[in-house]
């Protein structure tokens, strides 16, 4: 396909973070191994001490240079860059706040230097929920940045977490994106010994699907109709479970959630990545969701292939090429629409 693309789900470790993780001696951390620098995330991941724990991190995780020229590589204008999980979850809560608008200001500064190829999504401070509105308000000033990544487990208490109110209030107010991503996961405990494979196709689209029904359940989208959530992974399960969901909350004789619509409504109000990796998923996102609010994704620098760092970049990545043929099973109209004119009115862009 020659369409140029909008990629709005892609992520950076900053570099001010990235050292962050390399002074740490527990999960999230970045180990060096005789082999090259692991990145190790993922929770499961604090008592493997093994050579293969985490994942291999090199410079396509936090150098902007790396970033473009994956980006030409793939055929993407412009993409809008966010932290990558956990994100700030781990510091602790008086060094919060600080350290968020230290990467806000750092991703504001990358992206003001990339000469229209980036935008970002900032971090917020939500183990200080009660600081986060304020910092909300600062990047709406930033001309860079389109909003904020948040995880799907917010502080521990999930998205539903009343303390959270002014998050979505001021993020509405500002017209600023919450992209919901996750992190933790659910459900390990029921597959054992399965790598990452089951946890990032199961356990993360769910603990999204999840998180994101209670939020709407807890009725924060009906309080706040201007709120506009991105949601990662095609909606994890969500486009294919809405149904069930409205019949589950209908059917339900002990349970009233004092919802004038029924959930799926709300979830039309919502944004998607394409991320899903074949198209009958995809069609099946495109089939339920508002055809505008529907946009490419790459997940880049995860699923990076196994190939030598010095060929990295010439190197075409399987994952975004699958999320690439996947729209091809769409009409011209709806390939277009999601590819790049979605994203570009999203996020105001003009391209360079
Ligand atoms: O491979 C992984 O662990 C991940 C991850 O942590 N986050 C993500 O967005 N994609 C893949």
């Amino acid at each position: 396909m020659s369409l140029p693309l909008i990629d709005v789900h892609t992520h950076m470790y900053l570099p001010r973070y990235v050292a962050l993780l390399r002074q740490r001696t527990r999960v999230p951390r970045i180990v060096s191994r005789a082999g090259g620098d692991r990145l190790v995330i993922l929770p499961d991941e604090e008592n493997d001490t093994s050579t293969s724990a985490g994942r291999p991190i090199g410079g396509e995780f936090h150098e902007v240079r790396r970033k473009l020229a994956f980006m030409d590589k793939h055929g993407i204008a412009v993409s809008v860059v966010s932290s990558a999980n956990p994100w700030i979850d781990f510091v602790e809560p008086d060094e919060a706040p600080a350290l968020a608008a230290q990467l806000n200001d750092d991703l504001e500064a990358i992206c003001a230097a990339s000469a229209g190829r980036l935008l970002g999504f900032g971090v917020l401070a939500l183990q200080r929920p009660e600081t986060c509105a304020a910092e909300l308000k600062r990047i709406a000033g930033h001309p860079h940045m389109r909003g904020v990544i948040i995880g799907s487990a917010g502080r521990g208490r999930g998205l539903d977490d009343p303390d959270f109110e002014p998050i979505w209030k001021a993020a509405a107010d500002g017209g600023l994106f919450v992209f919901i991503h996750p992190h933790y996961g659910v459900g390990q405990n029921l597959f054992p010994d399965t790598g990452h494979a089951m946890m990032l196709a199961l356990g993360f689209t769910f603990e999204t699907s999840i998180a994101v029904a209670l939020l709407i359940l807890r009725g924060v989208l009906e309080r706040h109709p201007g709120l506009k959530l991105l949601i990662a992974h095609a909606g994890g399960t969500l486009p294919y479970l809405a149904g069930r969901l409205d019949s589950c909350v209908k059917n339900d004789i002990s349970k009233d959630f004092g919802l004038p619509r029924p959930p799926s409504h709300y979830l039309r109000q919502c944004w998607y990545d394409s991320i899903a990796y074949h198209g009958p998923a995809l069609a099946a996102l495109t089939a339920f969701a508002d055809p505008a609010r529907i946009m490419f994704g790459t997940d880049h620098p995860f699923f990076r292939p196994h190939v030598a760092d010095d060929v990295l970049d010439k190197t075409t990545w399987p994952a975004p090429e699958e999320n690439l043929q996947a729209l091809s099973s769409l009409s011209a109209e709806q390939q277009k629409a999601i590819a790049y004119a979605n994203g570009l009115a999203a996020f105001a862009i003009s391209l360079p």
